[in-house]
């Protein structure tokens, strides 16, 4: 048996991702809830999708927990059952090596990529588990799994959201309750690199020059076949990047004396 969801909640639903993801699915006849800060472009998305089914916007910064509360808590009746979670909002903050970084931005990396999501999937869980319907999808990454150069807490935060998808499964066990982890790797066509570089354009455009990135269309394709699984199949994790990016191994420092003969 398809699962039949009526409702989704998209986080981070203005562009890229979250955006894509939303128009996978309305095609397929869910009505959404869209978030993200900026009211303009969620209109503009909404007036957009509005063809294929029902939006509601919530303009709202999803760290601001009690304005996402009030506002979940008011949805309109046709809105009220959330059968999908699209957690998708989170942000990358730079890309020096830990000792150079601001603390600041780790907390806003933690603040966005871990307790907000935390904080949204506790309050919709569970009315999906007692109406022993529902999927949550958490937008990961590959820097959960592949440590690299400069994703320190971003990586970290990353792997935060993947252990927590794996223990949400295990306490959903017995429910119909579905949990997804999504696990991309470089994805272009988002503001992921200008927001990394803080509106630095050069250091942005350069992380894909030459380079053929996945799309967010590839990662919204990925949703929607979890998604459209039959009722008795639970897609655990879905790891994608593009074939022009690979894991590149363990470094090793060596030092002077030892390069020079490697040379
Ligand atoms: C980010 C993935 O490969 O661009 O989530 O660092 S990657």
């Amino acid at each position: 048996m398809i699962k039949t969801y009526k409702v989704a909640v998209v986080t981070g639903a203005s562009c890229g991702i979250g955006a894509a993801v939303a128009r996978r699915l309305v095609q397929q006849g869910i009505k959404l809830i869209l978030i993200a800060r900026r009211e303009d472009k969620l209109s503009q998305l909404a007036q957009e999708l509005r063809v294929y089914a029902a939006c509601h916007v919530i303009a709202c910064d999803v760290c601001d927990h009690a304005k996402l509360q009030a506002a979940l808590s008011v949805l309109p009746p046709e809105f009220s059952a959330v059968d999908i979670l699209i957690n998708n909002a989170g942000i990358p903050l730079g890309l020096e090596p830990a000792q150079n970084t601001l603390w600041q931005d780790w907390q806003q990396m933690i603040a966005t990529n871990c307790t907000a999501l935390a904080f949204i999937t506790h309050l919709l869980l569970p009315s999906m588990v007692a109406r022993n319907c529902g999927h949550i999808v958490n937008l990961s990454s590959i820097a959960g799994s592949y440590p690299y150069y400069g994703g320190n807490v971003y990586g970290a935060t990353k792997a935060f959201v993947s252990q927590l998808s794996r223990n949400l499964k295990a306490d959903l066990l017995g429910t119909a309750v579905r949990v997804t982890n999504i696990e991309p790797g470089m994805v272009g066509g988002t503001e992921f690199s200008q927001v990394r570089f803080k509106g630095d354009e050069r250091s942005a455009e350069n992380v894909y020059k030459g380079a053929d990135p996945l799309l967010p269309e590839s990662v919204a394709e990925c949703v929607a076949w979890a998604i459209a699984q039959p009722a008795y199949v639970n897609i655990n994790r879905i790891e994608l990047m593009p074939v022009c990016q690979a894991p590149n191994g363990l470094a090793v420092h060596r030092n002077s004396s030892v390069k020079n003969i490697l040379a």
